[in-house]
Order: structure tokens, then C-alpha cells, then sequence
């Protein structure tokens, strides 16, 4: 500023003018875009489906972007610490699946609004799993599975399930809820803040887990993690299940004491658990989970996004979040989910 202030008459003002015009467009030109950041994965078809959604704005795939400047919106799963840290202009971030605590486990996060993927047919897909697992055991097909490796024929009749209790009951643990409600089951959730949903016996807060398990025969574990859930079912909570029930954890492998796990499992009350997701993924080739014969591991595939069916979401919260407007789906900050 002081250097074109000497400037005599004219040129002053005609510095000021172009200066003016530079800045204005700095501001104004600087073409923004969309960063891509879900290290491990292919994306072209994110990028094309999300290009077609929005054919003005440049899609970028980090690390390769052409000036972090730019980036106004990410798409985010599981992204490296501190990466989000240098986009210096970023105006929200969207979460490539439901749960957010990798996201948020960022110490270098941005102040921006974040907001995550829900999404019908995700749903379905999780209550489709769901559906499976329990049949499975129902059928007593992990028995029978063992029994086919020692090439014994001992025919056994179903396992009687009656109760099924969903630890969360939010956006899926609901529809899980929901649909075995349905299928004739008494279903019993718990949750954070307390609810009525017809059919189902809502439990709330923690002095309440134990009696919203106390009958079950399965326990399904939908809730997010979050310091309050972290380590949350522990030997104690083991300990308050019923002989021979069967756990089912598709939400986060923190949220289970794996010691405890092993213990109920090995010393009761669990007859079988079948876990989706773990504390480290992929789950370490060293893990005991892995050879214990009633784990049932499946790789992280309960609901996985799907891109044609969230590609609309990702686009109409990037247009919110150019407006100022309040994403779809945000998430609560102060909760953690
Ligand atoms: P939501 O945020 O919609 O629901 C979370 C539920 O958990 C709510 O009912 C909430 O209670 C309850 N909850 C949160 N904290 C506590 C607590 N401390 N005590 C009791 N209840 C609590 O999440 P979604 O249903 O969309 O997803 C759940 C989780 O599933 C995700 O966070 C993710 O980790 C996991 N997931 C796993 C997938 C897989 O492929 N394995 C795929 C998709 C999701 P309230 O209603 O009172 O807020
Ligand atoms: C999710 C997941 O949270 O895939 O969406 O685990």
C-alpha cells in the first residue's frame, strides 16, 4: 500500500484501479473445486458420476491436486492426518460413508460443517447383511460348517431366536430394528436419547444397556464411535448377556474390549459372534479373532457406499455448501456422530 500511495496523481489512481481489478479477481476466478481424498481406492467412477452431477466444477483426486487453494469441498474417508489441514479455503467436507470417527479423529481438522452419507439403499444393504447373519445362526449353519470340516453328519434342529436387541437406533439400527420387528422377533434398541418406535422396546442411556439386553438372544451393534462408545462393551457388558446368545458387531471395532469378546466367548455367556468390522483394518494376520472357531470375520462389507445411488447427495451438498446452506445429513460436532 505505502508504494502506491507516492505515486503522483493519475498513475495512483490507475494502480488502484488494476489492483482493484486483480484482487476482485483473485476472488472471483480462482476456479474452485472438489477434492477427492479416499486414499486405497479406485475413483474414476466417483470422479465421472460426480463430473456429470456438476460440469462446471473441476474434480480433483488428492494427493494429485493442482493447487490446494482451490478446493472448496472434499469427499472424505479415512483421509491421512493433517492432509485436510492445507485447504486453506475449504468450505465443508462430506464424508464418503455413515460413520464419521476417522474424520473426526483429525486433530488438525478444519472448522467447516461435515456432514455424512445416508443413503436408502445402504440401508438395505446393511439390514440385507443383517438378515443373512441372523438366518445363519438361526439355521445353525457355523455348527454345521464346523461339523463339514470333520466330515461328522449330526443333524440338529434351528436355534429358537425370540428376542434381538440393536444397541443404536439411528439411521440403520432403526430399519434393523424395524425389520425384525416385521419378521416377528421381540425387538428391543438402545440409545442415547430416549424414543418410542411402534413395535420395539426402547431402552436409553447407560443405566439401561443391561436391561436392553438382558433377554436377548442376538445383540446387533450399530452405534457410532464416539469417546462415549469407545471400549463401551466390556467384560461387564458381557457379562449382562444371556447364555448362548450370538453378537453381531457391523459398526466399529473399537466399540468392542476384544479381550472381552474372546473371554465370553471362551468362557460364556456367547455361543458365537460373527464381527464385520475391527479396531485395525485389515484385521492383522496375527489376530486371535481370526482362528477362534466361533468368530465368523467378514471384511467390512455389512454396507459399503455405493456411488450411482450417493452421487446426487454428494453434488446437491455441494451446491448447499456454495450457498451457505445447511448440509443434508450434517454431523453433530459436539456428540461425534
Ligand atoms: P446414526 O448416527 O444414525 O445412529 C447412531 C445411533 O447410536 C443413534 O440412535 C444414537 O442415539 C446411538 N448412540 C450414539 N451414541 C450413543 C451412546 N453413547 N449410547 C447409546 N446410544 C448411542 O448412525 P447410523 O445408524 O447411520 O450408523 C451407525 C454406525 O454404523 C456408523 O457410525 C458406522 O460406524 C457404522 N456403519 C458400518 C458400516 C459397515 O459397512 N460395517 C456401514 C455403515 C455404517 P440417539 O438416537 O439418541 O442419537
Ligand atoms: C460406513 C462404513 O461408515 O462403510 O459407511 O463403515
Amino acid at each position: 500500500m505505502a508504494i502506491y500511495r507516492s505515486f503522483p496523481g493519475t498513475a495512483s489512481a490507475l494502480y488502484e484501479l488494476v489492483l482493484a481489478g486483480v484482487i476482485g479477481w483473485l476472488y472471483t476466478e480462482l476456479p474452485m473445486s472438489i477434492a477427492l481424498i479416499i486414499p486405497d481406492r479406485k475413483l474414476d467412477d466417483l470422479q465421472q458420476r460426480l463430473q456429470q452431477a456438476l460440469p462446471d466444477i473441476p474434480i480433483e483426486i488428492w494427493p494429485e491436486l493442482n493447487e490446494p487453494a482451490e478446493v472448496e469441498f472434499a469427499v472424505v474417508w479415512k483421509q491421512p492426518h493433517g492432509c485436510l489441514n492445507g485447504l486453506v479455503n475449504l468450505k465443508a467436507i462430506q464424508c464418503f460413508g455413515a460413520g464419521v470417527d476417522s474424520i473426526l479423529s483429525d486433530p488438525t481438522l478444519p472448522d467447516v460443517p461435515i456432514s455424512r452419507i445416508v443413503d436408502p439403499a445402504l440401508t438395505d444393504a446393511m439390514v440385507s447383511y443383517l438378515d443373512g447373519v441372523v438366518s445363519y445362526y438361526r439355521l445353525r449353519l457355523d455348527l454345521f460348517s464346523a461339523q463339514q470340516q470333520q466330515l461328522l453328519w449330526r443333524p440338529k434342529g434351528p436355534r429358537k431366536f425370540s428376542h434381538i436387541t440393536v444397541l443404536g437406533l439411528g439411521e440403520l439400527g432403526s430399519a434393523a430394528a424395524q425389520h425384525f420387528t416385521r419378521l416377528g422377533f421381540h425387538v428391543a434398541g438402545w440409545s442415547r436419547s430416549s424414543k418410542s418406535l411402534p413395535g420395539i422396546q426402547c431402552y436409553a442411556g447407560e443405566e439401561q444397556l443391561h436391561q436392553a439386553v438382558a433377554s436377548a438372544d442376538v445383540i446387533i451393534c450399530l452405534l457410532p464411535l464416539t469417546a462415549a462408545t469407545e471400549s463401551r462393551l466390556n467384560t461387564n457388558f458381557f457379562q449382562a448377556l444371556q447364555p448362548q446368545s450370538i453378537f453381531i458387531n457391523v459398526a466399529r471395532g473399537a466399540i468392542v474390549d476384544d479381550a472381552a469378546l474372546l473371554a465370553a466367548l471362551n468362557n460364556g455367556p456367547l455361543a458365537a459372534a460373527c464381527l464385520d468390522v475391527f479396531r485395525q483394518e485389515p484385521l492383522p494376520q496375527d489376530s486371535p479373532l481370526w482362528q477362534h472357531p466361533a468368530i465368523l470375520v467378514t471384511p467390512h462389507v455389512s454396507a459399503v457406499t455405493n456411488v450411482s445411488t450417493v452421487v446426487s447427495q454428494i453434488a446437491d451438498n455441494y451446491q448447499r455448501s456454495q450457498q451457505g446452506l445447511t448440509l443434508h445429513h450434517p454431523v453433530n460436532l459436539l456428540k461425534g456422530y
